[in-house]
């Protein structure tokens, strides 16, 4: 019995190794191990650590400043998470995000804090901060994940106000893609500002949140990876956090920032564990290039150490470290 579910849980090591492409395991590897912990003398004064995709640079500064002053990393998240949802201009993320393809704002957000807790809210409208009430999701609810009309009354129930999300700016756009219709979503063309956003506060906790109005003229009823727990956002306090923006699609497909965490995990630094994720989606996908898919992944290890790559160039991402903001390009696979 016990040699059967040795072999069992040796079976599950395999083909999870296997799966990651990995050639001659060993024995050694396929033991099941407790996670490592990851250690760095100097991480500390890296500390704390506020790292999301493209040039998100006023929602950086809010998570920032909650982190400067002690504040928790599940703070951190939220507050920059709100602030491109608040940006009429900001047409991928909350108030002012392009709708779906019938002209309605549905909006997708997650939320995870460093206890492994998680919430989220998918294809909910009206609700200018879905990431918020994804939290309350997470705090309030016996639940994961609420979605469409039920996120809606559950977000009123809370307090949320009802808005209208369309800008005329929105609605112009809608209405201009209605005389071709053509649903192609193009890498880096459409205003990528998707945030997906994670942090190290200055206890050495991580938490992380991802907010979308999703990709631009979608199919009604459409959820992409923003609000999947492991596809769009994921955390582990013990190891690190990863987020991904671009092509939902390709992202659920792989469970992109599980994967990370996991191969942070198995002990890969963050760079190679975006570079292992990416690549999958790249052999997966041989048209890539020519298709033109987007995908770009961040990972932030519990050392403060960072990685960062995508299918395509194009993906750039803002850290906030040692009291420094930078926005950075990431490196990507196929040039
Ligand atoms: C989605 N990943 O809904 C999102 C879109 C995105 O920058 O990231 N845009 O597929």
């Amino acid at each position: 019995m016990t040699n059967r579910r040795r072999f069992l849980s040796q079976s599950v090591y395999f083909s999870f190794f296997a799966s990651l492409g990995w050639q001659g395991c060993t024995e050694k590897n396929l033991q099941p191990k407790s996670s490592p912990k990851i250690t760095n003398p100097h991480a500390k004064e890296g500390f704390p650590i506020v790292l999301a995709t493209w040039k998100n640079i006023g929602a950086v500064e809010a998570a920032a400043a909650v982190l400067d002053k002690k504040g928790s990393a599940l703070d951190a998240v939220e507050a920059g998470a709100r602030i491109p949802e608040a940006d009429p201009k900001d047409t991928s993320v909350g108030y002012g995000g392009f709708p779906d393809r019938d002209g309605v704002v549905t909006l997708d957000a997650c939320i995870m804090d460093e206890k492994g807790n998680a919430g989220s809210v998918t294809y909910v409208q009206d609700i200018m901060h879905p990431v918020s009430v994804a939290r309350k999701v997470m705090e309030l609810t016996p639940h994961v994940i609420l979605s469409g009309e039920g996120a809606r009354r559950f977000a009123i129930e809370q307090g949320f106000p009802v808005e209208n999300l369309l800008t005329p700016v929105a609605e112009a756009a809608w209405k201009d893609w209605l005389k071709e219709k053509r649903y192609k979503p193009k890498a880096n063309i459409e205003r990528h500002d998707t945030i997906g956003i994670v942090a190290i506060d200055s206890k050495g906790d991580l938490s992380g949140a991802c907010t979308t109005s999703g990709m631009a003229f979608k199919m009604h009823g459409r959820v992409g990876d923003s609000p999947v727990i492991g596809a769009g956002m994921y955390v582990d306090n013990e190891i690190g956090a990863s987020c991904a923006t671009g092509l939902g699609e390709l992202v659920l497909k792989t469970l992109g920032s599980f994967l990370i965490v996991e191969l942070m995990r198995q002990g890969h630094s963050p760079q190679e564990a975006c570079i292992e994720a990416i690549n999958r989606i790249v052999r997966k996908n041989p048209n890539a290039q020519k298709d033109q898919l987007q995908v770009g992944l961040l990972a932030l290890d519990k050392s403060g150490a960072h990685g960062a790559y995508s299918v395509l160039p194009g993906f750039n991402y803002s850290i906030y470290q040692n009291g420094k903001l930078e926005v950075f390009d990431a490196e990507s696979a196929l040039k």
